[in-house]
């Protein structure tokens, strides 16, 4: 086929094995994020494009989706959390970061993408959301309020698209080992480790099977919401 996609945040995690899947697919991956050396090594091995992202600038979402001249399938991933700290002690600049990449960032690229994706006549959002947009947790404000306010984004559309070829998917995945919590707290491997002590994590490849399965369902079939968690992982997330 020469259906294309755009994957972003493809430099690691689930952006990384979601792209190998589309690729695998048969589509022709445009993979975005801001650590090019890592994005050249897999667009080579998979036969896709990297690009330069970073969805909080307007200048380079702009430069990235002008870059991309047709899409079937959008991939918003591109996101994560900082900090872990009650309302009291919440870290301004942590939540900016939040708020940008994953609200703000969803917002710019998927904008700029729409017309592109409803003039694909099967166009498909996925946009990786959180078990955090369904539940409020301890500690967890400026992540959860992040992940909720971006699904809500993505929910909003459906309506929005009615009557359009677009079909429109919210991922909301619980712990998968990545590099989410290295990033969450700055490198601190020890205590990035600590967060799946108990429960045997998903692996990036397990969201990617799934937004695989969504991509190749016909036309008419839209997957609105799918909460995928570890078999041993409670509520809230
Ligand atoms: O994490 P990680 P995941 N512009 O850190 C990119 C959600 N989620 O795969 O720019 C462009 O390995 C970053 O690339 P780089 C989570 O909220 C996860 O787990 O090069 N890209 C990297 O490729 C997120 O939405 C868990 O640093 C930017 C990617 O984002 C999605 O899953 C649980 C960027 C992050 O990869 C993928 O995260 C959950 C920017 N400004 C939701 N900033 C979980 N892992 O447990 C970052 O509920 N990226």
């Amino acid at each position: 086929s020469n259906r294309t996609a755009v994957v972003t945040g493809a430099s690691s995690g689930i952006g990384e094995a979601t792209a190998r899947e589309l690729a695998a697919q048969g589509y022709h991956v445009y993979v975005g994020a801001r650590r090019l050396d890592r994005l050249k090594t897999l667009a080579d091995e998979i036969g896709g494009t990297a690009l330069e992202l970073d969805v909080t600038s307007d200048e380079s979402v702009a430069a990235f989706t002008d870059a991309v001249p047709s899409v079937d399938v959008l991939v918003n991933n591109a996101g994560g959390a900082k900090g872990l700290a009650p309302v009291s002690e919440a870290d301004l600049d942590d939540w900016r970061w939040m708020w940008e990449t994953n609200v703000l960032g969803t917002l710019r690229v998927t904008k700029a993408l729409l017309p592109k994706l409803i003039d694909s006549g099967d166009g498909l959002v996925v946009t990786i959301t959180s078990v955090a947009a369904f539940h409020a947790y301890d500690n967890g404000s400026g992540y959860t309020s992040a992940k909720h306010a971006q699904a809500v984004l993505h929910r909003t559309l459906r309506g929005e698209l009615l009557g359009k070829p677009v079909r429109l998917t919210e991922i909301a995945p619980g712990a998968v080992e990545t590099e989410f919590s290295l990033v969450r707290f700055d490198g601190d491997a020890e205590r990035a480790a600590k967060v799946y002590e108990g429960i045997d994590p998903l692996v990036a490849a397990d969201i990617a099977e799934i937004v695989g399965f969504v991509a190749s369902r016909p036309p008419h079939v839209n997957l609105d919401q799918i909460i995928v968690k570890p078999r041993d992982q409670a509520d809230p997330g």
